[in-house]
């Protein structure tokens, strides 16, 4: 609902509404947006999106356009922009802040018809050339004034009705980005007007913080609809501390009283230089912003911005155009409160009203089950949407979507489209409430939550088909069981093309089935028959790695080699077995018992091995004669002919465990060469270093 809106285009009025009661009608209409008004200005919580405000608001302005006995002094259209929340002092703005004219149209001709207009209003002809004009971005935030007197910031205030507005000083000077002071030169009198905004990344922020909050059951937290609304709350902080949490963020436009300098201080005319000096005085500026001749470039500036608008790290809700001659500006004028000289030309609206119609589960790449509204389409953000995710069980718990609802989504940026919130009262009376399912959609297997985690996860593992494709790059990576030139895309196109679906399927692809893939050369065929038949020899650690197993890294899947010695004792291990080894405690116990319960896992693992992997496994009791059982290495610097995983998977063969940090538990620190901080260390700590030489002697005489 920025401003702008309310002074859009009156839309016609609908056939069948002039046969109700137009007076019914306009109360009715009256009393919705005074509601909405109030929750959006007040207490900055709006309960519908703002193209639907709009949408009522000119079915209003309409029909009290075809009835103007029915025309009142308090219609919200009689009004101008906010109610000050009485907390803050108020403020007389010495000079207006206008609004802004706003063009609905988001095509072309919205730019060519403010063009027309203007050149209308300067009784310029055809032969005559193009008008000058400065195009800017439209940010979406709030707008301020910042009076500097004598070069010192001496207040803040929101835009409030355009005549009185709150002085909100101390949380602006918050903002980092705002000046405190302008340089010697600067006219004794100076306000800056411009938006004060919140950037994506610091919302997204913010309402993660609001959440664990929440979580944690703090009382009167809320996350909020939009950065807009965040940026607003912020501003109206009672306590400046909580403002500057909020870390907003302030783009200078305008320029609201300046008085003349007293010595030759910079005089301005035209808008663009009057932009340059600001930022030549420390005001941030948008890098777009560019001088612009006639419709032509105009309409030119709308269409890179649209292209530009996702990546940028902010939101706007359009350009805006101002004819660049501060002569001619003032030639101009405005007319009720909006300067005819200037346009915010839009672009589609980022939030929607829609149904939803179904409520669909998606299994991600890692099991992860994602609670996903299917809705009916929608064009938001400039594309159709019909899905939005709800995140997580939590997530969809307290947003309460459910079947049926009509819901705010929003598309902002590259973000994935998202349902903002609810609208309570066009719920069906029996719409229930949504659950997570205990199973996966897609293979069926049993879906679990684990404490302290805020997602479902499916349990089917590499038997999972949404599951494959990570599964399969995961056990092909280089630390686990290595298949050479099986990268991301050649595992993409292998599952897409229904040529693997599970892991002992590798080992199933023949020369002719792989050379038959599209964009597969034969060279890359054979490398890759190679590479499979030479993973086929892997060690314990590296297919308990590769396995993929939750929460089962690297140096847990050795320590589980380590202390059973064999695949089969750590698949029947018990969780209270698995508790003993090194390293492993509640969780991974579970996680690997829970794997090896699947009987789908246990099948991947049998057709592993009928297609050939193999491992050397040893009897348990050989650990305890392992040389270097129970002694912790800290390996630091360039040994001269081992690289540090070698002489990491040497240690540990022997029974050793290596360390990244030296501490007085370190038995030994193999030092190379340019060993640094963990030498020094070593040495301050007492602890034996040792170089390659001492290593090998140490190994000396052990089986590989
Ligand atoms: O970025 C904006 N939101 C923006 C707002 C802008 N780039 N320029 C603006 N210019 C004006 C005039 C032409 C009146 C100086 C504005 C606004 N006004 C404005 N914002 C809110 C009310 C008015």
């Amino acid at each position: 609902m920025a401003t702008p809106d309310l002074f859009a285009q009156p839309i016609p009025v609908p056939a069948a509404l002039e046969a109700v009661s137009a007076s019914e009608r306009i109360a009715g209409l009256r009393a919705e947006l005074d509601l909405h008004a109030h929750r959006y200005y007040v207490l900055d919580e709006p309960s519908i999106p703002d193209s639907e405000y709009d949408r009522l608001f000119r079915e209003l302005q309409a029909l009290e356009a075809a009835h103007p006995d029915l025309q009142s002094p308090d219609s919200p259209t009689q009004r101008v922009g906010g109610k000050a929340l009485g907390q803050f002092a108020t403020v007389r703005h010495r000079i207006a802040m206008l609004s802004i004219r706003t063009e609905t149209d988001t095509e072309a001709s919205g730019a060519r018809n403010f063009d027309n207009r203007v050149r209308k209003e300067l009784g310029l002809t055809e032969s005559d050339p193009p008008v000058e004009y400065v195009a800017e971005l439209k940010f979406d935030g709030l707008a301020m004034s910042l009076r500097y007197e004598h070069g010192v910031l001496v207040q803040a205030a929101t835009r409030g009705d355009g005549e009185m507005g709150e002085d909100v000083t101390q949380n602006i000077r918050t903002i980092r980005q705002i000046p405190l002071r302008l340089p010697s030169g600067a006219p004794p009198v100076m306000e800056v007007r411009g938006e004060v905004y919140m950037r994506r990344g610091e919302f997204e922020a913010l309402n993660e913080r609001q959440r664990e909050k929440i979580a944690k059951g703090a009382k009167g937290e809320k996350t909020f609809a939009n950065p807009r609304n965040a940026a607003a709350g912020g501003v109206r902080q009672l306590d400046p501390a909580i403002a500057a949490e909020r870390r907003l963020s302030f783009f200078a436009y305008g320029v609201g009283e300046v008085t003349p300098p007293e010595q030759d201080g910079p005089a301005f005319e035209t808008h663009y230089a009057l932009l340059q000096t600001l930022k030549s005085w420390g005001f941030p500026v948008a890098a777009q912003t560019r001088l612009a001749q006639g419709a032509t470039e105009l309409i030119a500036f709308h269409d890179t911005v649209r292209k530009e608008r996702d990546r940028l790290p902010y939101d706007i809700d359009g350009v805006v155009y101002k004819v660049n001659s501060l002569a001619l500006q003032r030639r101009m004028g405005f007319v009720s409160r909006e300067p005819r000289w200037a346009v915010a030309h839009k672009y589609p609206a980022q939030e929607q009203l829609t149904t939803v119609l179904a409520i669909d589960i998606q299994v991600g790449r890692t099991g992860k089950l994602t609670p996903v509204a299917k809705l009916a389409p929608v064009f938001v953000g400039g594309v159709t949407v019909t899905n939005a995710t709800l995140h997580n069980e939590d997530e969809a718990r307290r947003k309460d979507v459910r079947l049926g609802d009509t819901v705010i989504v929003r598309r902002a940026g590259d973000v994935i489209p998202e349902v903002v919130s609810v609208l309570l009262d066009k719920r069906v009376p029996d719409a229930t409430q949504f659950t997570m399912p205990r199973q996966c959609p897609v293979c069926g297997s049993e879906a679990v939550r684990e404490e302290g985690e805020a997602d479902y996860r499916c349990t089917g593992g590499l038997f999972c088909a949404a599951q494959r494709k990570e599964a399969i790059l995961h056990f092909a990576h280089k630390r686990a069981v290595e298949v050479e030139g099986l990268g991301d895309k050649l595992v993409e196109q292998l599952v897409d093309a229904g040529v693997i679906r599970t892991l002992p399927d590798l080992y199933k692809l023949g020369f002719a089935s792989l050379a038959s893939l599209e964009r597969m050369a034969e060279k890359s065929a054979n490398n890759l028959v190679a590479a499979l038949e030479k993973s086929k020899h892997t060690t314990l650690p590296r297919f308990v790695f590769g396995l993929g197993i939750r929460h089962v890294g690297e140096a847990t899947a050795k320590a589980l080699a380590r202390h059973f010695c064999q695949l089969d004792r750590i698949m029947d291990a018990t969780e209270a077995q698995l508790l003993e080894v090194d390293d492993v405690g509640p969780i991974v116990a579970k996680s690997i018992h829970t794997f090896f319960d699947q009987p789908h896992n246990r099948e991947v693992v049998e057709q592993l091995r009928a297609c050939g992997v193999t491992w050397e496994e040893s009897e348990p009791v050989a650990l305890a004669v392992k040389p270097l059982s129970g002694k912790t290495f800290v390996i630091t610097g360039t040994l001269p002919d081992l690289s540090r995983d070698e002489a990491k998977d040497m240690i540990e063969l022997a029974g050793g465990k290596v360390a990244g940090s030296v501490s007085k538990k370190t038995d030994y620190v193999v030092a190379g060469l340019e060993a640094g901080s963990k030498l020094i260390k070593a040495e301050a700590l007492g602890v034996a270093v040792i170089d390659q030489e001492d290593l090998m002697a140490l190994l000396h005489g052990l089986p590989d």
